[in-house]
């Protein structure tokens, strides 16, 4: 292993001299297909991890129903000092477990730091609910009645989550469907192996230690045919997907089929509006960590940038400065501001998207390939250049503007009317997230009303990624269904009871009915 890598393994204990356990019920465990965890930096395989055979996911989905039924009657307050715990041993670890993030996903330190601190975020918040999550009493018809709406633990919640934010997104899961009384079981990308073993092991030493069953928190390690398992078993009782299009319409489909519950965050296809009015200072950084940072791999980049026509020559000419000063660089060093895209398929998709931009005739503005003749150890990964391409118009039905790339690839249209901008924003399948710049509070009533955004996050004079953990994160449309993190998501990961309860010597039916002779 090389230095840089040895270092950031031992920092939290993870031999990688051996194969490790891709499997924890209670007890590490996994015997099935070996997963490579391979840096995207410098292309060295980091470990070999152990994935689960059928029979360890059945054991794990088990062992988590049993793990659900004694956490479910641990009282919420209590639940919640668990979680205050976990959030104290994730902030020691956070610049380690930060900097695995960087050697095993690829994004730069600064933001694999700021992943871990979005798990220790929202345990935070988990631990305030706890003693927050509050049901309601409704005023009966019936005198002597009460009805009250009680949240009950739901069952398992099984986390299917992508490469992109390995830490932050199960982060969000287990806080609230810990809080709320459930196991969570999950089942992680399969190429992030490293990151939900760390997580797993932090989480676990904690559960343990307040003598609760691991399996509360169980992983499952593995590729498509684990994933499959998982979603398709009736023991799981809700299953919250993040991840493509494609296979979130696959997971949705299986989960309602057995009348499961499913919660879906999806593609985004991202887009900035920027008005004459704009503080064109604050919207051009923006834009560039929005468009650049995590070399374009969160489902909230800025995708689609539209400019009104006032403002493109100066707004182009300062944001193609940014892109210019950028260099690719190893996301361990400090100084990084682009690591590389996390594996070789997402730079045949770079490419292709590329292909097309200049088929159908657009300008190039800056990047458009992918870095060649880095020196070594960079040579072995899969760096690409920050690219703006000026299609001839906008056309959102055309694939440039109505598919999510995943990739670092920026497209810009121009506009005369913010009305124009809406429709544009508002026509690709997507509705994940999106960006208003502007000063004119006009501007922003239209932007944030009914014939505003449509997406789940509709900022003003804040970009389109990096928000924060109080919001309810989630999209419209293709972007799937359901919010995690903030707001009031908590209220998915648990089932309702709406208790009728007679205190009094009569029996009357409600509307009035009489049923006696
Ligand atoms: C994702 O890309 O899957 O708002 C999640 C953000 C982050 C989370 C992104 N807090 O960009």
């Amino acid at each position: 292993l090389s230095s840089r890598a040895s270092t950031v393994l031992s920092a939290l204990d993870i031999r990688a001299d051996r194969e490790l356990p891709g499997v924890y019920d209670g007890e590490w465990t996994g015997s099935g297909d070996v997963l490579e965890s391979v840096c995207p930096t410098t292309g060295e395989v980091l470990a070999r991890v152990k994935s689960a055979t059928p029979a360890e996911v059945e054991r794990a989905i088990q062992r988590s129903r049993e793990a659900y039924k004694v956490i479910r009657s641990v009282p919420a307050p209590k639940r919640g000092e668990i979680l205050r715990q976990i959030r104290e041993a994730l902030a020691t670890k956070r610049d380690a477990l930060g900097a695995l993030v960087s050697l095993e996903m690829g994004k730069i330190r600064t933001e694999g730091e700021g992943e871990v601190q979005e798990f220790i975020d929202i345990a935070d918040y988990g631990v305030g609910l706890s003693r927050m999550m509050n049901g309601r009493v409704v005023a009966s018809e019936r005198p002597g009645h009460s009805i009250l709406e009680v949240p009950n633990p739901l069952g398992v919640v099984a986390v299917l989550s992508a490469f992109n934010f390995p830490v932050a997104v199960y982060g969000w899961n287990l806080a609230l469907s810990l809080a709320a009384g459930n196991a969570t079981l999950w089942k992680p990308a399969p190429s992030t192996p490293l990151c939900s073993i760390a997580v797993t092991k932090i989480v676990s030493e904690v559960l343990e230690r307040n003598g609760v069953p691991g399996a509360v928190a169980g992983l499952v390690l593995g590729g498509k045919a684990v994933g499959e398992h998982v979603v398709g078993s009736s023991d799981v009782d809700m299953v919250s997907f993040t991840g493509s299009e494609a296979v979130g319409r696959e997971v949705g489909k299986v989960v309602q089929g057995r009348f499961g519950k499913v919660l879906l965050e999806l593609g985004g296809n991202n887009a900035a509006v920027v008005m004459p009015d704009a503080d064109l200072n604050l919207a051009v950084s923006a834009v560039f960590f929005g468009a650049v940072g995590t070399a374009g791999q969160r489902c909230t980049t800025t995708r689609r940038l539209y400019l009104h026509s006032n403002v493109v020559e100066d707004f182009l000419a300062r944001l193609e400065g940014l892109y210019q000063s950028v260099r690719p660089g190893d996301p361990l060093d400090r100084s990084t501001l682009l690591g590389p895209l996390h594996n070789r398929a997402a730079v045949q998709t770079y490419d292709t998207a590329i292909q097309h931009l200049k088929e159908i005739g657009a300008e190039i503005m800056t990047g458009g390939a992918p870095y060649r003749d880095l020196a070594s150890p960079l040579n072995g990964g899969n760096f690409v250049m920050p690219t703006i391409a000026i299609p001839q118009e906008v056309n959102v039905k055309d694939k440039v503007w109505s598919t999510e790339t995943f990739a670092p690839v920026l497209t810009v249209g121009v506009f005369d009317k913010l009305e124009q901008a809406i429709e544009w924003n508002n026509g690709v399948p997507q509705g994940l997230s999106s960006s208003l710049w502007t000063r004119d509070i006009r501007n922003v009533g239209k932007w944030i009303g009914p014939a505003g955004s449509d997406a789940g996050i509709v900022n003003v004079n804040v970009g389109t990624s990096g928000a924060e953990i109080g919001a309810a994160f989630g999209g419209n449309k293709s972007t799937g269904w359901g919010r995690e993190s903030g707001g009031d998501a908590w209220k998915q990961y648990v089932r309702w009871s709406a208790a009728t309860i007679n205190f009094s010597d009569e029996a009357p039916l409600a509307q009035g009915v009489q049923f006696s002779n």
